[in-house]
């Protein structure tokens, strides 16, 4: 599915990005001999799944046994400094059937203590910062809908850990109509006695989606700033006053931690321990994700520390500090967007449109558990992700909505709701366009049709059409050819840019030489590295594609509609011409 979050250093769609993977050390963990029947708990778990819980009221005496019996999985020391575990065999089996359900090792989480240390990811040079005595104080917002009751109370743990008491207004808890029953009175209890007057928990009325959700947490929070956070997270030594720091200095910058990775398996806490200074900022791809990509050479230079506030065109969404006035201000969120997706690149493309910046702060550092999938329901099965991007674009985007429809014509025909509320907005606070965000936040990003020597489809006289035949989501494919659509579509579309790249949105045609008979060279997608060299192609006065390194040229002889394509030495042929849709340079 295209409907999830990639860690840094994942590949989405056409975008590879590289991260250090810090190394593993793993420690095979046997259970808890005290406990009684661990597997038998986890059976039940599987099997009573899917019930819907009523909520029932216990007494404290039965809340108590029920913590206690929690506590006793627990095992001290397990996973501390962010190590890698491995279960036994029994157990690990066991957590592989419930990964199905959850999305992560619920076992081994249960296991791990809620209080376990995070190692010290940060670049140090962090440890040399000052920060001011008076910081604005934070309420921090964790959104929850079917979390597990361990992600969910280590996340809270965690915070309060790890933040100074008088920088720490509160912690809101929205429950997003959970319906598991630990979530409960079980919860409330827990919160009343392990935290009290520190934590707040909020219940909504019905199933509001993730951005409804953190909306209810805003309007109750009362801290200078708010810090929104997913219920699965675990920060990192001192993350919190960078993030306020720049608050202060600058109100309308809207801040994001480097987030690390929680193994969804072994909770290892994994960041590069050789490169510590590493990180990436958020972009996004036209067909409406979040991606990764490196910080560019020359916000390098503007920024001049590697630990300064570093722009970023887009951020995840789930982990990020606003103050809180400013919140309001700047047009909080689309308060129709449900369930999940979307509202990460319109709150980016918003802030930076509308006056605000949007930055990485690099020494505040928070880890989060990537999941596989979504653990909870999207009723209706609706794509919200879609429905929740189409309503961005048509407020957002201008004419560049185009490129996203071109990927996604099926919601050009469906009903996204009534925008109006949000187009005001935008004449209200007198934003700028989205070409403006282009050219001055994100000019690396590629734009298929603009500045480019011609774009389209790449039709050959037999009318078939080079095509990546649905490969687009490995990060290295074989080109190929396919029959003409009759409608420009996503897979079929090709742009020359100036600088002679054949290429897709993230991706570039390179030749690859083969060394023996019958030396069909074929033609590789690969990540566009902006050197020319062999990914420079020409178009020539007789309409061949010549690559600039080989001097070999695109050739379709004797192929059939789903071929891979391959060049070979230039000739007059008419296997060797190509007709692209739109020239824009002759
Ligand atoms: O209906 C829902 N109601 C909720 O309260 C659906 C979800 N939620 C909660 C959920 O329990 C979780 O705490 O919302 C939070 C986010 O949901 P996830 O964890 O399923 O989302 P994700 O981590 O896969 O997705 C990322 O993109 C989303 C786009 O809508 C959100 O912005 C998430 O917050 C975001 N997560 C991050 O940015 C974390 C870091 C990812 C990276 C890099
Ligand atoms: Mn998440």
């Amino acid at each position: 599915s295209t409907n999830k979050i990639l860690k840094s250093g994942q590949v989405f769609e056409e975008s590879l990005q590289i991260g250090p993977q810090g190394p593993k050390i793993l420690k095979v963990i046997k259970s808890n001999p005290s406990h009684s029947s661990p597997l038998k708990r986890y059976t039940n778990m599987l099997e009573k799944y899917n019930e819907s819980f009523a909520s029932k009221s216990y007494t404290s005496e039965e809340y108590e046994n029920m913590i206690q019996e929690d506590e006793a999985y627990i095992i001290p020391g397990l996973g501390d400094g962010g190590v890698a575990v491995e279960l036994d065999s029994e157990e690990a089996a066991l957590a592989q059937k419930l990964m199905k359900k959850e999305a992560f090792n619920i076992i081994l989480s249960d296991k791990i203590p809620y209080n376990r240390k995070t190692p010290d990811s940060r670049n140090p040079l962090c440890k040399r910062r000052k920060y001011d005595e008076d910081l604005p104080n934070a309420s921090v917002v964790i959104i929850f809908n079917n979390e597990a009751w361990s992600p969910l109370i280590r996340t809270v743990y965690s915070v309060i850990n790890g933040s100074p008491k008088h920088l720490l207004k509160e912690i809101i808890l929205v429950d997003d109509k959970s319906d598991r029953a630990v979530l409960q009175g079980k919860l409330e209890y827990y919160i009343r006695t392990r935290f009290p007057s520190l934590v707040r928990l909020v219940r909504l009325p019905e199933r509001s989606g993730l951005i409804r959700a953190r909306l209810a947490g805003a309007r109750a929070a009362t801290g200078d700033v708010l810090i929104f956070l997913d219920s699965h997270c675990e920060v990192v030594e001192d993350w919190l006053r960078p993030l306020l720091q720049r608050i202060k200095e600058k109100r309308t910058a809207v801040l994001v931690p480097i987030i690390d990775v929680i193994d969804d398996q072994t909770f290892e806490y994994s960041y590069s321990k050789s490169a510590p200074e590493f990180f990436q900022i958020g972009g996004f791809t036209w067909s409406g994700h979040f991606t990764w990509f490196n910080i560019p050479p020359e916000e390098e230079k503007r920024r001049q520390s590697p630990v300064a506030p570093t722009r970023s065109p887009t951020m995840a969404g789930g982990l990020f500090a606003i103050d809180r006035n400013y919140f309001w201000e700047i047009g909080s969120y689309d308060e129709q967007m449900d369930v999940w997706g979307g509202e990460n690149l319109e709150m980016s493309f918003r802030v930076w449109q509308c006056g605000g910046s949007l930055e990485t702060i690099p020494c505040s550092r928070v880890g989060h558990i990537f999941r596989d999938f979504h653990p909870y329901k999207f009723p209706g099965g609706k794509d919200t992700h879609g429905i929740n991007t189409a309503r961005l674009v048509e407020v957002w985007m201008d004419s560049y909505k185009r490129l996203f429809y071109m990927h996604r014509p099926d919601l050009l025909n469906i009903d996204i709701g009534d925008i109006s509320d949000r187009k005001e907005l935008r004449e209200r606070l007198k934003c700028k366009s989205f070409k403006w965000y282009l050219e001055n936040i994100y000019p690396q990003k590629f734009i298929l049709d603009e500045n480019v020597q011609a774009y389209g489809r790449v039709r050959n006289n037999l009318n078939l059409c080079l095509d990546h035949l649905q490969r687009s989501s490995k990060s290295q494919y074989d080109l190929g050819i396919y029959s003409c659509h009759t409608a420009l579509t996503a897979s079929q579309y090709f742009s020359l840019s100036k600088t002679g790249e054949l290429r897709r949105e993230e991706n570039c045609a390179e030749v690859q030489r083969e060394k023996s008979p019958p030396y069909q060279h074929k033609v590789v997608m690969y990540k566009c590295h902006g050197l020319r060299g062999n990914q420079e192609w020409k178009i020539s006065p007789v309409k061949q594609m010549v690559n600039q390194q080989t001097g070999l040229c695109l050739e379709s002889a004797s192929l059939t509609s789903g071929s891979d394509l391959y060049v070979a030495a230039c000739s007059e042929s008419s296997s060797q011409q190509w007709h692209w849709d739109h020239m824009l340079i002759t």
